[in-house]
C-alpha cells in the first residue's frame, strides 16, 4: 500500500487510539483511496490526508434540562464541523445514550465523502448528544431540544452549518430545535436545519428519502447484473425511518421485505411487510421502540428472540439498516455461507472492517457501501436547502425524480471511479474514490489550512 497512506493510518491509530469507530472508518476509506494517492504525490507535500482526518473544528457543550418531576439533568452536546471545503458543514444530530466523540467523528468523516458523492455543495458535519430520548415525555423532549439549541445556535446557519436528524432526532425534535433557533435569532432562516415539517419549509419526500434512495440504488445494482427488483425477497435489520422506507418502496416496486430484525429478535413474514402492516410498524414503534415481537403476535408469523436474521437462506438481498457494527465476522460468515448474492449496506458503517473485507472477497457476492446507498437522505436535505434559499416548494414527484437521478449518478460515478483504477465492479472502493476526489481537489485548490 502507498507509504504515505500507511503513515497517516498509523498516525490516526496512535493519536486517536481512544476513538475506535473513528479509527475504523479512516482505515476503511484511506485503504480504498491508496491507489489514487499513488498517482498524486502532491498530496503528501500538502499533507492532505492528515488535514482530512482532523476536523476543522469540534466542540462539546453542556445541555441542562429539567424533567417533568422537577429534577435537573446534565447531558453532553457535540458538534463536529469536519470538512467545509465543498460547502457549508452538513450532517445530522444523533441523540442516543451511547454517543461518544468517536461516534460523532466517525459519522462526520463518513458524511464528508457521502455529501461529496451527492454532487451537491455540502461539507461534512455531525453532532448529537448522549441524551436518551427513550421514555421521555413530549415536554421533556421539547425542553431538551430548546436547551440544546440555546447552546448551539451561535455556531450554525444556512451558510455555515446545517444540522438535520439522525437516530433519536426526527421531525418532532427538528421542530423544537428550529422553533428555538428562530426565537433566539429573531429571523426567518429556515435553511439552518433540514428534515423540517412541510408547514415551515420542509421538503416533501425527506422523511422517506434515505430508504427510497437505498432501493433506487439497489435497482441500479440489479440493472448492472441484468437482474430486476421484481419478486425479490429482502432481509433487513432496523425498522426505523430508514428500514420503514425500504419496506414501503420495495413493496411498491414488486419486491418485499420478508425478514426484519429489532433489538429483541427478528421477524419472519414470508408474505412481506406490505399494505396495512406498514402502518402497524409505525404504531408499534411509537409505543415501544425496543420490541418488534408485537408484529409477530398480531400477524401470526415467526419471531426468533435474541437473534439477528443474518444467514437466512430464503432471501435474495441483505440490507443492514440498523446501526454501526451490526454485522461482525461471525455474522458475515453466515451471510457468505447462505449463498445470497447482494449485500447492500444502509446504516452508517453497519459492517466491521474485517467482516466487510471478508464479504468483498466472496466471488459470488456484490457488496455496496452505505456512504453511497444511504446518500439519498442527505441529498434530499440538499434539495430542501435549495428550496429554502429560493423560497419555493417542489412537488413530491419533482423531489422523487431528482432523488432517483442522484442515486443513479452516485452508482455510475462509483463504477467509473473503480474502473479508472482497474478495480472492476468494486462499489466500495469506487464510492470512496469518487467521494474523496472532489473534497481533495477543493482542498488542494484552497491552499494549506
Ligand atoms: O447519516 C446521514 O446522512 C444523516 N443522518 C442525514 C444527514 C442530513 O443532513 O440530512
Amino acid at each position: 500500500m502507498n507509504a504515505y497512506v500507511e503513515r497517516v493510518i498509523e498516525y490516526v491509530k496512535n493519536k486517536h487510539c481512544h476513538e475506535p469507530e473513528f479509527v475504523q472508518t479512516v482505515e476503511e476509506v484511506f485503504t480504498s483511496i491508496a491507489p489514487m494517492v499513488d498517482k498524486h504525490p502532491e498530496y503528501e507535500k500538502a499533507d492532505l490526508l492528515t488535514r482530512m482526518v482532523e476536523p476543522e473544528r469540534m466542540f462539546t457543550f453542556r445541555v441542562v434540562w429539567t424533567d417533568d418531576n422537577g429534577q435537573t439533568h446534565t447531558n453532553i452536546g457535540y458538534r463536529c464541523q469536519f470538512n467545509g471545503a465543498i460547502g457549508p458543514y452538513k450532517g445530522g444530530l444523533r441523540f442516543q445514550s451511547n454517543v461518544t466523540p468517536s461516534i460523532i467523528k466517525f459519522l462526520g468523516f463518513e458524511q464528508t465523502f457521502k455529501n461529496s458523492l451527492t454532487g451537491l455543495p455540502m461539507g461534512g458535519g455531525k453532532g448529537g448528544s448522549d441524551f436518551d430520548p427513550a421514555g421521555k415525555s413530549d415536554a421533556e423532549i421539547m425542553r431538551f431540544c430548546q436547551s440544546y439549541m440555546t447552546a448551539l445556535y451561535r455556531y450554525i446557519g444556512p451558510d455555515v452549518d446545517v444540522p438535520a436528524g439522525d437516530m433519536g432526532v426526527g421531525g418532532r425534535e427538528i421542530g423544537y430545535l428550529y422553533g428555538q433557533y428562530r426565537r433566539l435569532k429573531g429571523v426567518w432562516e429556515n435553511g439552518v436545519l433540514t428534515g423540517k415539517g412541510f408547514s415551515y419549509g420542509g421538503s416533501l419526500i425527506r422523511p422517506e428519502a434515505t430508504g427510497y434512495g437505498a432501493v433506487y440504488y439497489l435497482q441500479e445494482v440489479l440493472k448492472h447484473e441484468n437482474d430486476s427488483i421484481e419478486g425479490k425477497r429482502i432481509a433487513i435489520s432496523g425498522y426505523g425511518n430508514v428500514g420503514w422506507g425500504i419496506m414501503k418502496k420495495a413493496a411498491e416496486l414488486g419486491a418485499k421485505v420478508t425478514y426484519f430484525a429489532g433489538p429483541d429478535g427478528y421477524i419472519h413474514d414470508p408474505d412481506g411487510v406490505t399494505g396495512e402492516k406498514l402502518d402497524f410498524i409505525l404504531e408499534m414503534r411509537a409505543k415501544d421502540p425496543m420490541h418488534c415481537k408485537p408484529y409477530a403476535d398480531k400477524y401470526g408469523v415467526e419471531f426468533v428472540p435474541g437473534a439477528k436474521c443474518w444467514g437466512v437462506k430464503d432471501v435474495d438481498i441483505y440490507m443492514p439498516a440498523a446501526t454501526q457494527n451490526d454485522v461482525r465476522m461471525e455474522s458475515a460468515e453466515k451471510i457468505a455461507a447462505s449463498g445470497v448474492k447482494y449485500y447492500i449496506e444502509v446504516a452508517n458503517m453497519p459492517t466491521t472492517n474485517d467482516a466487510l473485507d471478508f464479504l468483498r472477497s466472496q466471488k459470488h457476492m456484490i457488496v455496496a457501501p452505505s456512504k453511497a446507498v444511504n446518500a439519498g437522505g442527505v441529498a434530499v436535505s440538499g434539495l430542501e436547502m435549495s428550496q429554502n434559499s429560493e423560497r419555493l416548494v417542489w412537488t413530491a414527484e419533482e423531489v422523487d425524480e431528482k432523488l432517483k437521478g442522484i442515486m443513479k449518478v452516485i452508482h455510475a460515478m462509483s463504477v467509473e471511479a473503480a474502473e479508472e483504477y482497474g478495480l472492476g465492479y468494486d462499489l466500495v472502493a469506487g464510492a470512496n474514490i469518487a467521494g474523496f476526489k472532489k473534497v481533495a481537489t477543493a482542498m488542494m485548490e484552497q491552499g494549506a489550512f
